[in-house]
């Protein structure tokens, strides 16, 4: 996918072919490289989140070591039993439009984001709006590995160990007013170590949001790591967000800034292509994409494809946030 396949190409092509072809020769010869600002200034319709099929090949170099996270306490009760996607996947099989839009591209590229130091800015309907150096931010906050499902909306899916801080314990410390309804989330903005920002694949920053009882579920997570380590860039260093129950874009990358606010801030995938995602974004086997079913999904490293599970398998925890609603409506 990047972003726009030619009108005679339909999503199973593009699919199948780059999967042979090599997804950057794909591009090249169907003349959709670098097609990102003349494309969306045209007008034609976006892609998924993150869509080529081709997983990591044994060319790409691992990425290095992270540094252990020491304090790390396990949740079993909060975790999936299935057996975890291996870290050489999770980490050289990724979404992060910043660095590149093939799947192995932010593996290669991370190099040049530097999550050292890393400053996070508060602000909006909190009691005192500030900036912190990430490791005060987190601080003193419980520090926990949570095995989850993570679905993304092109049809893959993984099952990583991450450690987080509850998102819901920040935020109580954080205060927020009574006004606060919503929580808005942006990754930084830098080309410089984000060198997909200087295309117009996407609007940069990315930005994400939650309602405010989302963002406070005992399964949302602020995640700073993975197998026990620090989080890699290409996924998402120096901390990123978990929701488990939603498709993966919901879980924004490199977070610098997170605002507390009253009304419901916009989403970059819905900006983009609002016929195709939602604010919501909950995984929804009965709700399909424009462009394909999302009934089933591959997990990677596995052959054939089992079945998508209403809210990722996390219904008995999540439902009730969305009663009443019309999960169509508000997909
Ligand atoms: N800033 C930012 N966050 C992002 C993305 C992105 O391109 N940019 N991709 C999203 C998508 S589509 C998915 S599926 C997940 C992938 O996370 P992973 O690469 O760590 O598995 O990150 C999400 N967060
Ligand atoms: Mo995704």
């Amino acid at each position: 996918m990047l972003i726009k396949r030619a009108p005679d190409l339909r999503w199973s092509d593009v699919t199948d072919r780059s999967l042979y072809l090599g997804r950057r020769r794909f591009l090249r010869d169907a003349g959709l490289a670098g097609l990102g600002l003349a494309a969306a200034g045209a007008g034609l319709s976006l892609g998924a989140p993150g869509c080529s099929s081709k997983e990591a090949d044994a060319s790409v170099p691992p990425p290095p070591p992270g540094a252990k996270l020491v304090g790390l306490v396990k949740n079993p009760a909060l975790s999936a039993t299935e057996p975890m996607t291996p870290f050489k996947s999770i980490t050289t099989y990724n979404n992060f439009y910043e660095l590149s839009t093939d799947k192995e591209g932010p593996a290669e590229l991370a190099g040049t984001l530097r999550p050292r130091p890393w400053t996070v800015r508060v602000d909006g309907e909190v009691k005192a709006p500030a900036s912190y150096d990430v490791d005060s931010l987190v601080k003193g906050l419980p520090l926990e590995e949570r095995i989850y499902r993570m679905r993304c909306v092109e049809g893959w899916s993984m099952v990583i160990p991450w450690a987080g801080v509850p998102l819901a314990a920040l935020l109580k410390r954080l205060e927020p007013t009574p006004r606060a309804k919503f929580v808005r989330f942006e990754t930084l903005y830098d080309p410089a170590q984000l060198p997909g920002q200087s295309s117009g694949v996407l609007p940069w920053p990315y930005v994400e949001g939650l309602r405010l009882d989302e963002a406070m579920h005992p399964l949302t997570l602020l995640a700073i790591g993975l197998y026990g380590e620090t989080l890699p860039g290409q996924d998402g260093a120096r901390i990123r967000l978990v929701v488990p129950w939603k498709y993966g874009f919901k879980g924004i990358k490199s977070i610098v800034k997170i605002t507390l606010q009253e009304t419901q801030p916009p989403s970059t995938w819905n900006v983009a292509s609002p016929e195709e995602y939602g604010f919501y974004s909950n995984v929804n086997p009965t709700v399909d994409h424009p462009r394909w079913s999302q009934k089933t999904e591959r997990r990677i490293g596995e052959f054939g494809k089992r079945d998508t599970l209403m809210f990722n398998g996390y219904a008995d925890q999540v439902a009730s946030l969305y009663a009443g609603m019309d999960l169509r409506k508000y997909f």
